[in-house]
């Protein structure tokens, strides 16, 4: 038995789980973990909300609120979603827990100790009009090297790790300036010093994937620079030195360690040491665009404490959405949240699975998905099982049939059984997910096909010895598919497994053991239906509605030409001013706009005393739908700035002109 570290890259707190978060990392998480305990590993899969750095702390200033109320907002979030789709996590804990402090900062000291995180003197981006430096997210521009858009800390094109300095053209998040480059000092990890153990790592590791290993090795390739570590900011670890005040750490350095404080945390909880689970074999399951952090900066970091480095990154490649890459701004996404209101959580687990290799990128589609649930699982799945379980009730009392004197045929179909849970067992265990359900569904299909080709309900009349057969080798097929989509469909393997009667589905070898004839079997249920065509209609147009009024949202500040045609504001002179009675705050005004004059209320009372109004030329809103405010009609509205109630004072104008 070997222990087991797993891990699934840590989301940022600043948003619910999408379909993307699913493919790349949960998912293929909880497959492996699920296999590697019935196979009788001892796995510890861990995972946490990654809650600092300028992801949430931009959140936070947008929405006016403090970080920790948007990352605990999105952290309650991510947990609903993550348990939705039965994620099998032995722990999800907070990159804000005070483990995670702790054990980050002892990190941090522990290299610095060692001399291999020094004091270094840099320049970094500043903006004079929010003073304040500008790290990673805070700015955004061109990528140095594809000149795509990118944010300072990554492109999202290619897949680099950025300093906010090699942007081009690069502009404060926040107003939109140009910063400035200005000196300052931060604290580097000397990465250099590992550039050689790294290569090795990398290029003579036959364990890592292609894709890690090309990224990397290109990378690579170009030399490797220190590694800035901590950053001006307020939100996030300070940086455990005295003399580094107002500076915290990178987050990506302690997200890393989010994988060890929620180890850390189930050990305190359980007794056990996650140790031992790291010195084993280490496996972290990450979305390829992080596939640079994880094959460089994380393996010179652990090597630097003395740590082992991990025996396997797997990166999940993109997942675009009907064609289009996936974008949470756009609206473009599904999110989870929404998905298993509609539809149960496995259907979605087999789809991803199912369409696309791990490694290669992939695409979601309602229509496709409506497909292969319908095609797939209720045709082929679905109608294997539920055939078999009626049959056997209809024709055999419920029990499993004798299973003597086999033809070719069983015996063919026998050996296929047979081999179905080694073979699933191999795929999984070289990370071929797709390879492994597609291998069940050949499987099911061959059991359709016997099925067919015995006609059991004809033999059971004629020869009920084939019938009997039939059904027997039918439900053992039902009974193996139970414990080998276990790790896929946890549900549905259930629902099979109760309806067989069986316990746990804990021990896969368990799959191999037949059910003994005479075993009597509950009443068949339906366990996979047919999505019908108004359903996906359905889902389609919501996505769309979704675009569209996320378009909206976003024009709704902006007006077209025709629009402002019909705002009139003319050119007034106030005759008359005069105080609400029991208002403190309103003036009751007469106002000449040339061809009439206006009774305007005004908020002016705190800013202008009447006398001081008389007379004065201002910019009125003479369109405006007439109000009345303490009583009075009030006809209009005068032009003024907000907060110090400044009138706009159009003194070279002529009364009843309109402005245009
Ligand atoms: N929080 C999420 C991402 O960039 C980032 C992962 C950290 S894993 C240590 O996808
Ligand atoms: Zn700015």
């Amino acid at each position: 038995m070997s222990k087991i570290f797993i891990s699934c890259a840590l989301p940022y707190a600043n948003g619910p789980c999408h379909l993307g978060h699913i493919r790349s990392t949960y998912l293929p998480a909880d497959i492996y973990a699920r296999y590697n305990r019935m196979i009788g590993n001892d796995v510890l899969m861990v995972c946490a909300t990654d809650e600092h750095g300028t992801p949430i702390a931009v959140k936070a200033d947008k929405e006016n609120k403090k970080p920790i109320e948007i990352s605990k907002r999105y952290h309650d979030m991510i947990v609903r979603d993550v348990e939705s789709m039965n994620i099998s996590l032995d722990n999800f804990t907070r990159t804000t827990d005070d483990i995670h402090y702790e054990i980050a900062q002892n990190f941090f000291k522990d290299l610095y100790d060692k001399g291999l995180i020094y004091r270094l003197d840099i320049q970094q981006l500043y903006c004079e009009n929010c003073n304040k430096f500008l790290p990673d997210r805070y700015v955004e521009g061109l990528c140095p090297a594809c000149g795509a858009e990118a944010r300072g800390d990554h492109c999202e094109k290619c897949g680099r790790a950025l300093d906010p300095t090699e942007l081009d053209e690069p502009r404060c998040l926040t107003c939109g300036n140009t910063p400035v480059i200005k000196d300052t000092y931060q604290y580097a990890f000397k990465l250099s010093e590992f550039e050689d153990e790294l290569k090795d790592y990398i290029n003579n590791n036959d364990n890592l994937p292609a894709n890690v290993k090309n990224y990397a090795s290109n990378w690579l390739k170009e030399g490797l620079n220190d590694w800035v570590l901590t950053r001006d900011m307020d939100w996030g670890i300070p940086v455990p030195l005295d003399e580094a005040e107002g500076k915290v750490l990178y987050v990506w350095i302690e997200a890393f360690l989010g994988y060890i404080s929620s180890a850390a945390q189930w050990s305190r909880k359980t007794g056990i040491k996650w140790e031992d689970y790291w010195s084993d074999y280490v496996v972290h399951f990450i979305g390829k665009d992080i596939i640079y952090h994880h094959s460089i900066f994380w393996p010179g970091l652990l090597t630097a404490y003395g740590c082992k480095k991990p025996d396997m990154i797997y990166a999940g490649e993109f997942l675009s959405l009907e064609g289009e890459k996936m974008s949470t701004s756009k609206n473009w996404v599904i999110w989870i949240d929404d998905f298993v209101k509609d539809f149960d959580a496995d259907l979605l687990r087999y789809y991803l699975t199912i369409n696309a290799p791990l490694n290669k990128d992939s695409d979601f589609s309602w229509d496709d998905f409506q497909r292969r649930n319908n095609d797939e699982l209720a045709d082929v799945i679905g109608n294997l099982l539920h055939r078999t379980f009626t049959f056997t009730h209809k024709f055999f009392d419920g029990k499993i049939p004798e299973y003597v004197d086999a033809s070719d045929e069983d015996v063919a179909f026998e050996a296929e059984i047979e081999k179905l849970p080694d073979s699933v067992g191999e795929y999984i265990s070289n990370y071929e997910f797709r390879e492994a359900l597609l291998e069940i569904f050949k499987v099911a299909k061959i059991g359709n096909k016997y099925f067919n080709d015995q006609e059991p309900w004809k033999a059971v009349k004629e020869n009920p010895q084939k019938a009997a057969n039939t059904l027997y080798l039918s439900n053992q097929l039902a009974k193996c598919l139970a414990y080998v989509l276990k790790p896929f469909l946890p549900t549905k393997a259930d629902q099979i497994a109760e309806i067989l009667k069986l316990d746990a589905l804990d021990v896969w070898d368990d799959a191999k053991v037949s059910l003994p004839s005479g075993y009597e079997i509950a009443k068949a249920k339906p366990l996979f239906k047919k999505i019908e065509d108004d359903v996906i209609t359905n889902e389609k147009e919501k996505l769309q509605n979704n675009l569209k009024e996320n378009e909206e949202d976003n024009m709704s500040d902006i007006i077209d030409i025709d629009y402002f045609d019909k705002v009139d504001i003319r050119i007034g002179q106030i005759k008359e001013a005069e105080k609400i009675e029991k208002s403190d705050k309103l003036l009751k005004l007469q106002v000449d706009i040339g061809d009439e004059t206006r009774q305007i209320v005004a908020g002016l009372a705190k800013f202008y005393s009447p006398e001081e109004l008389i007379d004065r030329k201002v910019a009125v809103l003479v369109n405006l739908k007439p109000a009345k405010l303490f009583g009075t009609l009030s006809e209009g509205m005068l032009l003024a700035t907000g907060e110090s109630g400044a009138l706009l004072s159009p003194d070279d104008c002529e009364i009843g002109e309109q402005i245009q």
